[in-house]
């Protein structure tokens, strides 16, 4: 094994030693790294997954292992290369299904065989399996519209698949999920437990990763006691890119430190996990030595692997600082929001602020009105009251009917006369031209009122007097 290789190797081990501690693993939950990859930094500088063994069409990228591209008639496979040593066990795993058709083809395949699979017919891994075979159909073959579909199928070892008819008699169970171009990776949580087979998914609507939904859980289920985990994916005269981001394998132990706190590890795991440390720090000290004494010239190339993982710490310290930075911007946002909500308003007519004080101006306006009103009112009384009196004082007989009239056409001109001086002034523009939007049109309106009422007064009291004459004419 070159030096580099091992350091590398050394560093993803380091990587999700941390990642199992950091996960906080519930009692009797282990993360198996071993039959785990994820990125970034998920192949090596050779294109080598660490623990695993690729093949076919397969390609390894710093973040995800592409099963298949997007071309037709493509297999591509990806093997554990160490055999379990637990008996239960979890997988997660986390994959996109990507193709510009509404029609994908042909899926991928979760597995868990005796053996390692080849490449063959069944979505790109070979038939008559050994174990369980978690089948992502994406095509639908039977043309029952029914796909894509998710589906469990256990093998002995002597059943070959229907692809005819998609698997439909030889499934263990199922569900119907669209697993195919969603916005966020697709998440398959695979997990057997005491015999009991439970597939949960997440169907990439959202970010959240524990948007789980039950796919379906079978009893009585009996897998090999030891296996190899495997992803493949095949396509067909239509194509989609098969890409898996993580693979996430814990081996359940229940019963085991059950009673250990949340997020602690029991003492054997702990000195089994420092043993294994000191033993790879040692094989990496000694490789390093080794290696320098033959490149004298790569030694500035040293912290390359070192600012690997500083990166990984960092990366994380970076999302944690940036979530608390977007929780506190939506903070913020919504007490800026909450200063501009307006008070609560009763009804829906709320008035402005320039509308109250049109409203003031024209109270005011009504106001003064009434004041003249009242004042060219009491100026009427008091005319009326002399013209009553002058009557009183002329003598009674024939020849009073004349000063009436005569008083009365008095008035009667001063009006006219009021009115034209009126008009007049209206001429010359020194009353402002009505404008209706204006409170000015009030001192018209106001003029035409005064000259009714002034009119009705000398309308009544012509009436009154006239009246008066006439009772007075009945005495002769
Ligand atoms: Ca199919
Ligand atoms: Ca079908």
């Amino acid at each position: 094994m070159s030096a580099p290789l091992s350091l590398t190797i050394f560093w993803v081990w380091a990587v999700f030693l941390v990642h199992s501690v950091s996960q906080q693993d519930v009692p009797g939950r282990k993360f198996e790294y071993k039959f785990s990859f994820k990125g970034p930094y998920l192949s090596q500088k050779d294109g080598s997954v660490p623990f695993w063994q690729y093949s076919g069409n397969a390609i390894a990228s710093d973040e995800s292992v592409r099963i298949t591209p997007s071309l037709r008639s493509q297999k591509g496979q990806i093997w554990s290369k160490q055999k379990t040593d637990f008996e239960w066990w979890e997988v997660e795993l986390v994959f996109r299904v990507s193709g510009r058709g509404r029609v994908g083809a042909d899926g991928l395949g979760f597995w868990f065989t005796e053996a390692r699979g080849r490449e063959g017919p069944v979505f790109g891994s070979s038939d008559a399996w050994k174990g369980l075979g978690i089948f992502f159909d994406s095509f639908d073959n039977d043309n029952k519209h029914n796909n894509p579909y998710v589906m469990a199928v256990l093998n002995d070892g002597t059943m070959r698949f229907d692809h005819q008819n998609d698997g439909v008699t030889q499934q263990l169970a199922g569900c119907l999920r669209d697993y195919r171009n969603k916005p966020f990776p697709v998440r398959a949580k695979i997990e057997y437990l005491r015999n009991v087979l439970t597939v949960q998914i997440h169907n990439g609507i959202t970010n959240n990763p524990n948007d789980y939904e039950m796919c379906f859980r079978a009893e009585n289920v009996h897998l090999p006691p030891s296996g190899y985990f495997g992803v493949s994916a095949a396509t067909g005269g239509l194509a989609d890119d098969h890409d898996v981001l993580k693979f996430l394998t814990h081996s359940l132990h229940p019963g085991i430190s059950s009673n250990l706190p949340h997020g602690q590890l029991s003492e054997a795991e702990k000195h089994k996990l420092e043993q294994e440390y000191e033993n790879f720090q040692q094989k990496l000290d000694s490789e390093r030595k080794a290696y320098h004494e033959k490149h004298p010239e790569a030694k500035k190339d040293e912290g390359h692997d070192y600012e690997w993982f500083e990166e990984e710490q960092t990366r994380e310290l970076r999302q944690i600082f940036q979530g608390q930075g977007n929780m506190m911007q939506a903070l913020q946002d919504l007490h800026r929001k909450g200063g501009m909500v307006p008070p609560p308003a009763v009804g829906t007519n709320v008035m402005q602020r320039h509308e109250v004080e049109q409203l003031l101006g024209a109270t005011r306006e009504l106001l003064q009105l009434g004041r003249d009103i009242k004042a060219y009112t009491v100026e009427i009384h008091q005319k009326s009251s002399e013209l009553i009196n002058n009557q009183a004082r002329q003598p009674v007989g024939q020849g009073s009917v004349q000063p009436i009239g005569y008083d009365v056409h008095a008035v009667m001109n001063e009006l006219k006369e009021s009115v034209h001086s009126l008009k007049r002034d209206l001429g010359k523009g020194s009353v402002a031209p009505c404008d209706v939007s204006q409170i000015k049109c009030l001192s018209v309106s106001f003029f035409l009122m005064l000259l009714v009422i002034q009119t009705c007064a000398l309308a009544g009291l012509y009436v009154w007097k006239s009246s008066r004459e006439n009772n007075l004419k009945k005495f002769y």
